[in-house]
């Protein structure tokens, strides 16, 4: 069986000294510096990581790609062949934030989804339902709409991150039962519609931090963490790496 991954995500975050120190500190520190362990950087930085992270085993990930796979005339986009060619192994796709502000609907993310793969890059789709989806009933529908995009990639390695949108940065975690709930709905839909899935992992993100990690990452259903505010720390980091062992 595949071990856990646990994902930084760093957001609009970071300046390069401030990223020196941490990543320095992150080498440093055996919880994180080990296979399964990655940062998502944004684009400007990813450079650094790669060069930080040459000879490790530690994975350079980006929060975003453009949904164009040719190189052209499209202004301020990154492309997966480009992620590649950074040393990216992995790419967030659909992250929420991505989805409320900059309004990525699922045409969007298929394409990014296509582009990705065929780049060679793994996808980290992430999938989750607002508070007012959740208290109206509708988690299963929404969450299982969402992963229709991933008949895009059918046959193809990715891996999906659960985030409750009511649960990120907000300090509000999904409880227990609710997140192992939740994660095996998703590998059941995806064992259905892509068979299989028995190596797929499901990463859960939303607030995760040192003293909710071992009692997350214990359970079966959880493939990982995604990993935001806390992943800009290395003591809290390290502890999340620590419990996904
Ligand atoms: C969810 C998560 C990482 P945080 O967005 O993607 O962020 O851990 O800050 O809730």
């Amino acid at each position: 069986m595949q071990g856990k991954l646990v994902l930084g995500n760093w957001k609009m975050n970071g300046r390069l000294a401030a990223n020196l120190a941490l990543l320095q500190a992150m080498l440093a520190d055996a919880d994180i510096n080990r296979a399964g362990v990655g940062i998502a950087a944004p684009y400007p930085y990813l450079a650094q990581l790669g060069a930080a992270f040459a000879g490790s085993q530690l994975a350079v990930a980006a929060q975003d790609v453009s949904r164009y796979a040719a190189d052209g005339a499209f202004t301020g986009e990154v492309s997966a062949d480009m992620l590649a060619d950074m040393g990216c192994r992995y790419v967030l796709i659909g992250h929420s934030e991505r989805r409320q502000y900059f309004a990525e609907d699922d045409a969007c993310l298929r394409q990014k989804l296509q582009a990705a793969v065929t780049a060679g890059l793994v996808p980290v789709y992430c999938v989750g339902e607002t508070l007012q989806e959740r208290e109206s009933g509708r988690f299963a529908e929404v969450v299982g709409e969402q992963l229709q995009a991933l008949d895009a990639i059918s046959g193809k390695e990715y891996v999906v991150a659960y985030e409750p949108v009511w649960a990120i940065g907000t300090g509000r975690v999904a409880s227990i039962e609710q997140i192992d709930e939740a994660h095996r709905l998703i590998l059941e839909r995806v064992l259905q519609c892509h068979g299989a899935s028995a190596s797929i992992r499901v990463l859960y993100g939303g607030s995760v931090k040192a003293d909710n990690a071992d009692a997350i990452l214990s359970l079966a259903s959880v493939g990982g963490a995604l990993v935001g505010g806390a992943s800009l720390e290395v003591k809290g980091f390290g502890k999340i790496c620590q419990s996904a062992k």
